[in-house]
């Protein structure tokens, strides 16, 4: 991918436009945008380019170009930080994020119940309740710590947070929870005053329903979410895995494993587009792709594979991060935006 595939940059937001933009962009770009408007910059791994508000994820970049991830608002923004959370908002929309530190709690489950009590306390009280998407990352996330696996731990904590809500099932946001290779909890968010539309995969059991064996408490977060605005929708598709039902598929084999998750990431496209009457034909719409990969050896292989699948107009970042389950090689996440 060069850098002139990078669409969305120069566009200022119109009226009819999303309340925000996601998009990726190289360092030079970042110097041309309007601050003011500004929600977020997120760096990957060592490079630290651009503003002091930016998130640095200690997830290394992958691609040959360098890259960081953009929120833009349409309208004006307000900033400010309560407790643990920085956040930025203006009528739409809440984002925010939290660094925390796992030595300052007893366990990842508590320092994970910690960071959603927050969370959830927090956009009550701003009156953004509704939680549509969520990024978690956290290092060494397969270790086995005092018999269980850190992202087991991860997944009660989270769950212990959510249970003090009544059916908060129904109101899971998409997510993404990849291991890292740095110190501490990061968590980012966005939230609105409305409800997004929770999205389910037909060829997946619901993660908040899987099996004990995967977690005492299952991972709570929806497939995707369906967020609809008055001329335009923003889908969101969770971290998603070659999973089928609930069962790790293609162990061995991370490009047979790449093919599967386009196969998930199909089934929920065709979901919003037949179920949900939205305007995306297939994954060739999809606006943005992040790609997390266990073994840095394996980016060229995948690079090739996958931008031959979606073509030319969808942006991909690669980060070498580490998949929640052992057997587990890649994860990819993406972001549509659908014009009515
Ligand atoms: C899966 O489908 C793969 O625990 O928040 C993907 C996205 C995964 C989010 C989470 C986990 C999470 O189970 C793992």
């Amino acid at each position: 991918m060069s850098v002139s595939h990078l669409t969305s940059v120069q566009q200022p937001l119109s009226k009819t436009s999303a309340p925000f933009q996601v998009f990726y962009a190289s360092n030079d770009q970042l110097a041309g945008l309007d601050k003011n408007k500004i929600i977020t910059t997120i760096h990957f791994g060592p490079n630290t380019a651009g503003s002091e508000d930016a998130l640095t994820l200690p997830l290394p970049l992958l691609n040959k170009e360098c890259l960081s991830e953009v929120w833009m608002a349409r309208d004006s923004l307000v900033s400010g930080k309560l407790g643990d959370i920085e956040f930025r908002k203006n009528n739409e929309i809440i984002f925010g994020k939290l660094h925390l530190h796992e030595a300052d709690f007893e366990s990842l489950e508590a320092c994970g119940e910690h960071a959603y009590t927050s969370i959830l306390n927090f956009i009550n009280k701003k009156e953004f309740p509704h939680l549509i998407r969520i990024w978690n990352f956290f290092p060494e996330i397969n270790e086995v710590v005092d018999s269980r696996e850190r992202y087991q731990s991860f997944c009660i904590g989270r769950y212990q947070a959510f249970n003090k809500m009544t059916e908060f099932e129904r109101s899971l946001p998409a997510a993404t929870a990849v291991g890292s290779h740095g110190e501490g909890l990061f968590i980012y968010f966005v939230a609105t005053t409305k409800a997004g539309v929770q999205v389910e995969n037909p060829r997946q059991i619901s993660a908040y329903h899987y099996p004990k064996k995967y977690s005492p408490k299952s991972p709570s977060f929806a497939r995707a979410t369906l967020k609809h605005w008055p001329t335009v929708s923003q889908f969101f598709i969770s971290g998603t895995a070659s999973i089928v039902g609930h069962e790790t598929l293609h162990e061995e084999n991370v490009l047979i494993q790449l093919e599967e998750i386009l196969k998930n990431i199909e089934a929920l496209v065709e979901t919003v587009r037949d179920t949900h009457q939205q305007p995306i034909r297939d994954i060739t719409d999809l606006a943005l792709m992040k790609v997390y990969i266990r073994n840095p050896d394996h980016f060229e292989m995948i690079q090739e594979a996958l931008s031959q699948r979606v073509g030319k107009d969808v942006d991909i970042v690669y980060l070498h991060g580490d998949i929640c389950r052992e057997n587990l090689l890649l994860e990819i996440e993406a972001l549509a935006e659908l014009k009515h």
